[in-house]
């Protein structure tokens, strides 16, 4: 896979590629990820990439030109054509199954705006996928690239070393984690569940599960109900034990 980031700040963001997960991915050659400055795409003497808004009003809008010349002239690059990606406010909603389907593309082109929005006519040219990572405001589109690339990458086969991490993850998909403990068994006062201790690894699952579902129900309600209809065989017997 080769993913091309367009950005105003490359050098904000380069270094979380070269790291952890990702920079094994691609020390691994799984996948390539680029970063492109887009002002770089800048024609005028004072490089500029965005302007005020035309009928007014405040901040400033990224304009077209730079914005399709970046965009064409990093899709020449390579033969595979990409899957655009427009970071903003307005996308839709990014989750785990985005993430799962942007992982089976060849090409990712990820482009981010700062501080302000695209001119319309980006929408209506290049044709982008629209994608949010959440409803609070950030700054630019820098961050949610970042989470995006993260969360695709760690899906591609052999990015992740454990393959059962990856089984375990998929089959408690849609719940949160059960609580976890290590070394020491006593700290402060403060103990482990014997259940833990006890070596009954039957026992061990089903408490796991209970808490699991226990705090799913009582953090995350939305994503209980929707185990009503993903997960009908979790919310039968292990569900009882988790009232309260
Ligand atoms: C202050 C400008 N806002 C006026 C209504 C609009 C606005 C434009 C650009 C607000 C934030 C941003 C910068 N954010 C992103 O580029 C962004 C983003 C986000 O803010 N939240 C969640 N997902 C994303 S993806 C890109």
């Amino acid at each position: 896979m080769r993913i091309d980031v367009l950005t105003l700040f490359p050098g904000a963001i380069e270094p979380f590629f070269g790291a952890s997960i990702i920079g094994r991915a691609q020390a691994a050659g799984l996948v390539t990820v680029r970063c492109t400055n887009i002002r770089d795409y800048a024609t005028d003497s004072h490089r500029s990439v965005d302007d005020r808004p035309f009928g007014g009003g405040p901040g400033m809008v990224m304009m077209c030109p730079v914005v399709f010349d970046a965009v064409e002239h990093v899709e020449s690059l390579d033969t595979r054509s990409a899957t655009r990606i427009l970071l903003t406010p307005q996308g839709e909603p990014f989750n785990q199954a985005v993430a799962r389907e942007l992982a089976g593309r060849q090409r990712l082109l990820l482009i981010c705006g700062h501080y302000e929005g695209f001119d319309e006519r980006i929408r209506e040219g290049l044709r982008p996928r629209e994608i949010s990572v959440g409803d609070y405001v950030l700054s630019g589109g820098e961050a949610a690239a970042m989470v995006v690339v993260d969360a695709v990458v760690r899906l591609l086969p052999g990015a992740v070393g454990d393959e059962e991490s990856i089984e375990s993850e998929s089959f408690s998909e849609g719940l949160l984690e059960y609580p976890q403990y290590t070394r020491p068994r006593e700290y402060r006062g403060l103990t482990v569940p014997e259940v833990l201790l006890s070596g009954d690894h039957a026992r061990i699952a089903r408490w796991r599960m209970e808490q699991a579902l226990k705090r799913t129900r009582q953090r995350r309600p939305d994503l209980y109900e929707r185990l009503q209809s993903t997960r009908p065989d979790l919310l039968t017997s292990a569900d009882e034990g988790s009232a309260s």
